[in-house]
Parts: C-alpha cells; structure tokens; sequence
C-alpha cells in the first residue's frame, strides 16, 4: 500500500474513529459482499434478478436528492480566486468549520478507502483520487464511474499525487452538509449528503471544479461536455464535444440512434459528462473521457427517446429514487409502459395513477458502466483520447435561440459559450424552469474565478493552430402553442451534419447579427415532418428579440470586473452594434421582450 494514502487514512481515521477500516481493492467478491450487507441494512433492495440481474433500487433521504449548490465552496487563500461563481471560504476557516462534523461521525461505521482512477489506464493525463467514505453505496457507485481500485494503485505506484477526497454522510441534514474544495491543497471535504454529484468526489468535484483548476495551471480544459463519434456512410469518424447544463439531453445526444432516413451513418459515445482537453502535437484539441460510467437521468428514458441507454439499464444498474412494481421492476415517468395500476413511489410510499405526486423522483439516476453501452466508442480506452472537430454549446431555451448557428470564430465561439443561459432542471436543488446563466454550462462547475476562465479559454483557442469550429445550438425552441418545432433525439444528427459540412467549408449558412445561421434548406429533412414554416421559425434570428439578451449579457460580465477579458467585452459591443444596425424602429413597438 502507498506510504502516503497509509498516513492519510491514519489521520482520518483518528478524526472519524470508525469501527472498521477496509481498503477497497475493487473486486468481484468485494461488490458481492457490499451487496449483501447493503440489502441486509436496507441500503439496497434487490430488483427483480430474473429480468434485470445485477440490477438494484437505492432510495435516498428525502432531502438528498440533488446537488445543493449553496452549500457546495471552493476554498481558495484569496476569495478573488474563487470568483462571485463560487461561494467561498478560507480553507483554515473551511477546515475548522467541519472538523467537528467529522469527528467521531464514522463511529458504529466502516470506513471504506477507495482509489480511483479518473481517465484510462496508462494515460499520461489521467488523475488519482483516493476517497475515504462511510457510504456502501458510494464504495458501489464509485465501483462503476471511476476505475476503482488496483488500477488506481497501479497508475499512482509511491506518489504523493492524488485528490484527498473525504467524504461522510454525517447525519444527512441540509443544516450540516457542506461540499468544500480546496483547489490549492488538492482536497475535496464533502460532509451531510449521500447524492451522486455531492457523494462520488471523482465526479464533478474532481474531474470539474478541482480538474478546472489544475489545467488552468498546466495549460489544458476541464469540461463539462460529451464527447461523440460522427461516422459517416464512407466509415470516416469525426468527433464532437458537447457543453449543456445538467439534464439537457446529454445522455440522450451522446447515445444518439440515427433516424431510419439516414442509413449508414452512427453515433458512437465516447463520454456523455466530462471532458478533458489537450492541445495535440496536430494542432488539435484532442478530448478523453475521465469516467467510467454513466449517471444519467432517469424519467424520460425509454426504448422510444433513448434504446442505447434503455438497455444499458437492464442489468448491473444501480437506481436510485425511482419507483417499484409489485414484480420487482422499476417503473418511471416516461418509461415505455403505461403507469403501473400500483407501485412503490421513490420515498416507498403506495402510489396510484391517481396520485397527485409523480412516482420517480425527477432527478432519479441510473449507474451503470460504460462498458454496458452498445454506442460505446471503440477510442473510450485510448489514452490520448480523440481529435475535436466541433464544439457546441446548448440549452434549453424556449424562445429567442435558433435551432443551431455557427461562431465567426473561436473567440466569438468564447463568446457564445460565455452568454449561455438555461432553464433550470431537477438536477440541482432549486426552483425548475427559471431561465439562468450557465456559462459553458460550468457555472456550477468552475472551481475558479470565471473571469480568469474565459481567458483560460481565449489562451487555449491561441494555443491550438486547428482548433474546433465553435456552435450553438438548441433543441427545445417552442412554436406559439408551447410545441416543440424540433423532434430532437435521433434527428439531432441532421443538425451535427450540418455542422460537420461547415467544419470542411460546405454546408450553407447566412450571416446574422448572432452568427452563421443555415439556410432554410441547409439541414437534410429528407424523411421529416418538419414544415417549411416550422423550419423558419426554429431558424429565426429576431433581432428586437436580442435586444434584451444584449443587456442581461452585460450584466454578467459586470460581476467578473477587471477579471473579464476585454476580447469578451470587445464581442458583446460588436454584437450590441450588429443588432442595433439589423433593427428598425418599427420592431421595438409593442413587444414583449421578457426572457
Ligand atoms: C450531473 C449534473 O449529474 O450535471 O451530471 O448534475
Ligand atoms: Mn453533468
């Protein structure tokens, strides 16, 4: 055993005085055993093994269902560092504030001491993490979203370069949890919630907020993107990274079926979360995927919108909050069945159709591993990953965003990122549907100051000779009548062509104040409902509907004061102009330009 993860686990264990210590070494026997002693405790209750093996429902504590950004820190010596996206705290302040939460708190527990491995065996960029936690179900879920245990010992072999990721789940009270990073000391002290992004430390904690900050420093991206294969109907491959807030649709984007009308072509999944970028020796931007699984969203999931994951699902999953049937299968808003006459809701509690309260939680999860999905790319293991063509950036936006448009270049690419907004999800604690700023759908993510990112960004765009073209795009845009215009899921891939042909010059587009939009033929519909009218809608830039857009924009990047890089502040000026030069008086009368 590492001498360095020995002393750590000493000192912890003195600070949390479990009953038992036991270091994880990610064995077959070692999951059997957790698995039994978690149904034993309730912990786990055992699904239906004849149609679903492997496969068990987790129900958590009511309040624990989400991330909770408010009690999520990063704690850097200066609170500048951490920028107004973060909430912060002195570390020595952070250190003392939950010291006493941990002590004695693993009491009556085991202590279960997990090594991770973050990217794939081998890889010069891939990260070590160690994380001591009291939770069975944390041990099991990091089992599958990380390569966990002698692959981690391997990679790390006597060095003192790993993540220090503590975690307990306390006594579970909001009133007591707190998710705290400390970027400078490597460490992430996360204490009162068993939830996937505040429990399983690899994940967003280190492979975003901690990872941001590290290749700030030595010159690469963490991201909050899926990274997708594009092959074509010849068999040539071209690659996609994806950036859209939680609960967006990527998932479903990164396991995307083609649409009967476009034989030949695949989509194959190389990550569907995280990202991490390297300028390549080419030029390029070339990405990996550092998990190992999947922890996706559950409602919605279905043979119909998702049959890659649907799948995926049927064996060694670990679910959690969704509702039970009477025949030990799980069951959830937007399954392919019809609702089950009588069910167990998320909390177990007897449930009906007739029952006001949905049955699965909203933000009910699925884990399951990577290596279960039929999509998964043949370059998930390769340990220099895979070439950037395109970048895009989306959201779930109702009104105002065309169906996708296409950046003048990369800092105006920078720039749509930047201006990103969305509507909020069950994904973290809060309010559902009120419209937010998410830039690079990092907001939640960024374990720095976002102004010094955004140069971060503009450094990186500097540094690779051939970056990615840079787009946005948006699925969700509504008609008058709340309907969707756009069937997204599979047919999702006629707008990645289009921005696959733009990648090589073809491809056609007009100009607009906001950038390049397609033409109204430009995206193949060649087996598609979509009228011409709807068409023109989705691709609508309206420019006395940006106005408002314009100003919001300015007020985000007030907050960053003279961390904001000017090339940014250079692009929303030129933007204002160009809107203000495409309207006509006649457009600003009578209009309601809220969000
Ligand atoms: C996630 C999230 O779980 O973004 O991936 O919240
Ligand atoms: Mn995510």
């Amino acid at each position: 055993m590492n001498e360095q993860i020995r002393s750590w686990v000493d000192q912890v264990a003195a600070m949390t005085r479990p009953d038992r210590i036991l270091i994880c070494d990610g064995s077959e026997a070692e999951k059997d055993a957790l698995i039994t002693e978690s149904l034993a405790s309730g912990e786990l209750i055992e699904l239906n093994q004849q149609r679903m093996p492997g496969c068990y429902l987790h129900r958590s504590a009511p309040h624990d269902v989400a991330r909770t950004e408010h009690l999520t820190y990063v704690c850097t010596e200066v609170k500048e560092d951490a920028g107004p996206n973060n909430n912060w705290m002195a570390p020595d302040d952070a250190i003392a504030k939950l010291t006493p939460l941990f002590t004695g708190a693993m009491k009556g527990r085991t202590m279960y001491v997990v090594p991770f491995l973050m990217g794939p065996p081998g890889s010069r960029f891939s990260k070590i993490g160690v994380e001591i936690t009291d939770s069975k179900y944390v041990v099991l879920s990091m089992r599958i979203m990380t390569r966990m245990g002698k692959p981690a010992l391997d990679h790390l072999g006597d060095s003192n370069d790993f993540t220090r990721c503590l975690h307990s789940l306390g006594d579970l009270s909001p009133d007591r949890r707190f998710i705290m990073h400390f970027p400078e000391r490597n460490a992430v002290w996360s204490i009162g919630s068993g939830y996937g992004g505040n429990a399983l430390l690899g994940k967003k904690c280190l492979a975003l907020r901690l990872a941001s900050f590290l290749a700030r420093k030595d010159g690469w991206m963490a991201e909050h993107m899926l990274i997708i294969g594009v092959e074509d109907p010849q068999k040539r491959v071209r690659y996609i990274a994806g950036a859209f807030p939680s609960a967006c649709g990527k998932t479903n984007l990164a396991m995307l079926l083609p649409p009967k009308a476009l034989p030949g072509w695949k989509v194959t999944t190389v990550g569907d979360d995280i990202a991490w970028l390297r300028p390549g020796g080419d030029g390029r931007l070339w990405a990996l995927n550092p998990e190992f699984g999947f922890f996706g969203v559950v409602p919605g999931t279905s043979r119909r919108t998702n049959p890659t994951a649907f799948d995926m699902i049927q064996r060694n999953t670990i679910f959690t909050n969704v509702a039970l049937r009477p025949d030990g299968t799980p069951w959830w808003e937007g399954h392919d069945d019809p609702a089950p006459a009588h069910a167990l809701d998320w909390q177990g509690r007897p449930w009906t159709p007739a029952s006001t309260e949905k049955a699965a939680h909203p933000n009910s999860r699925f884990t399951a591993l990577a290596s279960q999905c039929a999509s998964l790319s043949p370059e998930f293991e390769n340990p220099e990953g895979v070439p950037i063509d395109a970048i895009i950036f989306g959201a779930r936006r109702q009104r105002r965003i065309p169906l996708v448009y296409e950046a003048r270049t990369w800092q105006h690419g920078v720039f749509l990122g930047a201006t990103l907004s969305s509507e909020t999800t069950a994904a973290a604690t809060g309010k559902v549907g009120v419209l937010r700023r998410d830039p690079m759908a990092m907001w939640p993510f960024c374990g720095y100051n976002m102004g010094d990112y955004f140069t971060h960004w503009l450094e990186m765009g500097r540094r690779a000779a051939r970056p990615p073209k840079i787009f946005r795009v948006n699925w969700f845009r509504t008609g008058e009548s709340g309907r969707f215009l756009w069937p997204g899921f599979g047919d999702n891939l006629r707008v990645l062509n289009w921005i696959l042909d733009r990648c090589e010059g073809r491809g056609n587009a007009v100009d607009t104040a906001i950038g390049a939009v397609p033409t109204i033929d430009a995206i193949d519909r060649t087996g598609l409902s979509v009228s011409d009218a709807d068409m023109i809608e989705l691709l609508k830039v309206d420019p006395a509907d940006w106005v408002e857009a314009v100003a919001t924009q300015d007020e985000l990047f007030r907050m960053f004061g003279d961390r904001m890089p000017k090339a940014l502040i250079e692009e929303h000026d030129d933007l204002a102009r160009r809107i203000n030069a495409a309207i006509t008086p006649a457009d600003l009368v009578g209009r309601d330009n809220g969000a």
